[in-house]
């Protein structure tokens, strides 16, 4: 997880997401996912990409694998983003209704760097770990 900047006052918050001191990556390319529903996203590792998901509304849950171990983790604020690496599983669900969450990428979109079948990622995360 990375902390964003946060700026509170008697007026409400300001969250700045800043090149390098908030977002370690250049972003090339943002994306929000809305009017979520009760239909899980994801299932799907990219091969090259990093990301950092925001959730700027309400709340949801990704579950992230790296081939060996998963985890689920809430993300409820529009102060922490959470940094998802290359060769990472991830399942997004429980959105809650006023769900909004803010991704940003470090390169264009390219449907090649999926890797959308569970077994394929598998053996690729494996191989990549004997390295
Ligand atoms: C990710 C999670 C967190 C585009 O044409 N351009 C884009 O920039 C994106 C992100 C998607 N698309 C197309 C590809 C599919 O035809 O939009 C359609 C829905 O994408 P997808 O089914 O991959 O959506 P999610 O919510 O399962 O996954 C998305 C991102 O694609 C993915 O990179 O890590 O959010």
């Amino acid at each position: 997880m990375v902390d964003l900047n946060e700026i509170v006052d008697s007026r409400g918050s300001l969250h700045i997401f800043e090149r390098f001191d908030d977002i370690p990556m250049d972003v090339k390319r943002f994306y929000i996912l809305s009017n979520l529903n009760d239909e899980d996203r994801g299932f799907h590792a990219h091969k090259e990409l990093t990301q950092i998901a925001v959730c700027i509304s309400g709340s949801c849950i990704i579950k992230l694998d790296d081939g060996h171990k998963e985890i689920d983790i809430k993300l409820d604020t529009p102060s922490k983003g959470l940094i998802i690496r290359p060769m990472m599983w991830r399942e997004m669900r429980d959105f809650s209704k006023d769900c909004l969450l803010l991704v940003f990428a470090d390169e264009v979109y390219d449907e090649n760097d999926y890797i959308r079948n569970y077994e394929n990622f598998k053996s690729l995360a494996q191989k990549t770990d004997g390295q």
